[in-house]
């Protein structure tokens, strides 16, 4: 009785836009903010119902995008610290569309029964509420001699600023949904960047300690070990210089006149890419993207898994799997590659919840999206048989190779976010890397070259109409669409075409490859005519 008349009463100060179809898409409710005052106030009813579901703490974003300020996007953090369970989509999409106060009451009162909710107030339902308002910043760091190397806390100063503050539309909205359930608390986590908030998630129901501070510590505890793992690291000696003395921060236009190498990270810092300005370049950037990064991982932890191999230390070992996960965008090139080190290479459709869930089937997988979401993740039996080979030897001692390969297994994951892909660590982990192979950003860009390729996207009535298969690759319906496409990509050497409906906005998508970049151009072109 009390918990109908407070939502009713709560939900009645929040009505839906008219007209407006809401979805919870490929990860969470994106639209201009002037239409998700209601969506943010019901998707904190989702989160408040989801941890009396779980009996664990759950995690709500706010967060603008690459685009326009005022687009943004509301996500859940599910009890693992990964992406919303799938199994709830359809509930928070009909949440989202309920018109009025009575329907929603309804909804949430089916759903609770079919799902076997308890609302007997035995857990104390917790929600973390995070937001980020920023914009793409991009990061500069100066190619860096060994004797200068920045040690992690001196990156970390630097980077924290980075997260500028913009209006704030909604500061309390989710806070009035989370509450809106009888006896449930919002703890508000501030500015953070999405994968903090993934990563925070994740702690606090592993109970461990969570809080920003304790993020930090634990990035720059595990870079730390890192490099004191690392054969060919950083002279690890603290000059006392602070952040500032090191880097330079460049906005995007003012990047040509240094000769660096760069990282650009994306709105609320869950992707990140490189890239670097060649000299006497006119403007052109060398990426270096998603794919590359990918391969910079693998070849590294391949590497490791190699001296954890060697030798009769591995007696008792299974063969560690090692699987990575890439998506139909990703470049053939670096697929080729991956092939080539003779890693299992996997398909996904596009979505970090599709990449992410195939990652956790091998004790490491490894995946990214060409445009810079990915992460490594370690299983827990994997881990567990980290610690047993390590815990014999300390860090003074001199330990076998694999031993040490070992070490350096369990930094990197601890280093990585295990939540969700994360720009701040991934870089961390990319720049531990190339300090340890001694690569410059041109070395590790020429590991291989990518082949010529155009996007293009498509506006069409109904996006629904293009349904595809295989991970994207072939399409399904309308029939006879994928002959056609077949037909046109057999006429250019080292083809590969595919479209897809965007799972974000009203388009379809087309993505070609070719041996040069006007084939790839004119294939991108053809294509989008048969979808049209
Ligand atoms: C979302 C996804 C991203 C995907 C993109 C594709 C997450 C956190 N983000 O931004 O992984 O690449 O959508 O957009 O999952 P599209 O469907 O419009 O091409
Ligand atoms: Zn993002």
């Amino acid at each position: 009785e009390e918990q109908q008349c407070l939502l009713l009463s709560s939900a009645s100060r929040f009505s839906p836009p008219k007209g407006v179809k809401l979805s919870y898409g490929t990860a969470g409710f994106r639209a201009d903010a002037s239409l998700l005052q209601s969506t943010v106030y019901r998707v904190g009813i989702l989160a408040a119902l989801r941890s009396l579901k779980t009996r664990s703490v759950i995690g709500l974003m706010i967060t603008a995008s690459h685009n326009k300020v005022s687009d943004n996007r509301v996500k859940i953090a599910d009890s693992s610290g990964g992406m919303l369970s799938r199994h709830w989509e359809p509930f928070a999409d009909a949440l989202a569309n309920a018109p009025s106060p009575q329907h929603l009451l309804l909804l949430i009162n089916e759903f609770v029964e079919k799902e076997g909710i308890l609302v007997d107030g035995d857990w104390q339902v917790e929600v973390l509420l995070g937001e980020t308002r920023d914009q793409v910043e991009m990061l500069c760091f100066k190619q860096l001699n060994r004797h200068e190397q920045a040690t992690m806390s001196r990156y970390l100063e630097y980077l924290r600023p980075q997260l500028w503050l913009h209006e704030l539309h909604f500061s309390a909205i989710p806070c009035n949904g989370v509450t809106s359930i009888v006896g449930a608390v919002a703890t508000d986590m501030g500015i953070l960047t999405t994968p903090q908030l993934h990563w925070m998630v994740r702690a606090r129901n592993k109970g461990m300690k969570a809080s920003e501070q304790d993020y930090f510590e634990q990035l720059s505890s595990s870079f730390s070990l890192m490099e004191k793992v690392l054969p060919n690291s950083f002279g690890s000696k603290d000059t006392g210089i602070r952040g500032e003395g090191v880097c330079d921060m460049c906005k995007f236009g003012e990047v040509g006149v240094l000769v660096c190498r760069c990282v650009s990270l994306d709105g609320d810092a869950d992707r990140l890419v490189y890239f670097t300005v060649p000299p006497e370049s006119s403007g052109r950037i060398d990426l270096v993207d998603g794919d590359k990064i990918l391969s910079l991982f693998a070849l590294f932890i391949r590497e490791q898994l190699s001296f954890l191999n060697e030798k009769e230390d591995m007696k008792n070992c299974h063969q560690v799997n090692l699987g990575v996960v890439q998506t139909a965008y990703a470049n053939g090139a670096s697929t080729n590659y991956l092939k080539l080190l003779r890693l299992e290479v996997n398909f996904t459709p596009t979505g970090v919840k599709y990449l992410h869930e195939k990652a956790t089937e091998f004790d490491i997988g490894i995946y990214f999206e060409a445009n810079g979401h990915g992460t490594v993740l370690f299983s827990e039996s994997f881990i567990e048989s980290l610690e047993a080979r390590t815990n014999e030897i300390s860090l003074g001692s001199k330990g076998s190779e694999g031993e040490k390969a070992a070490l350096r297994l369990l930094a990197v994951s601890k280093l990585i976010n295990q939540a969700v892909g994360d720009a701040l660590s991934g870089l961390l982990l990319v720049e531990v890397i190339l300090q340890h192979m001694g690569w410059s950003i041109n070395k590790w860009n020429e590991l291989y070259h990518d082949l010529p390729s155009k996007q293009l996207k498509v506006k069409v009535a109904d996006r629904t109409a293009v349904v595809t298969t295989n991970a994207e690759t072939v399409v399904v319906s309308p029939p006879g669409l994928q002959e056609a496409i077949n037909e046109e990509t057999a006429k250019y050497p080292q083809g590969r075409c595919f479209v897809r409906p965007s799972g974000t906005e009203d388009v379809v998508r087309v993505y070609a490859e070719a041996s040069t970049q006007e084939a790839a151009e004119t294939l991108a072109n053809c294509v989008a005519k048969l979808v049209d």
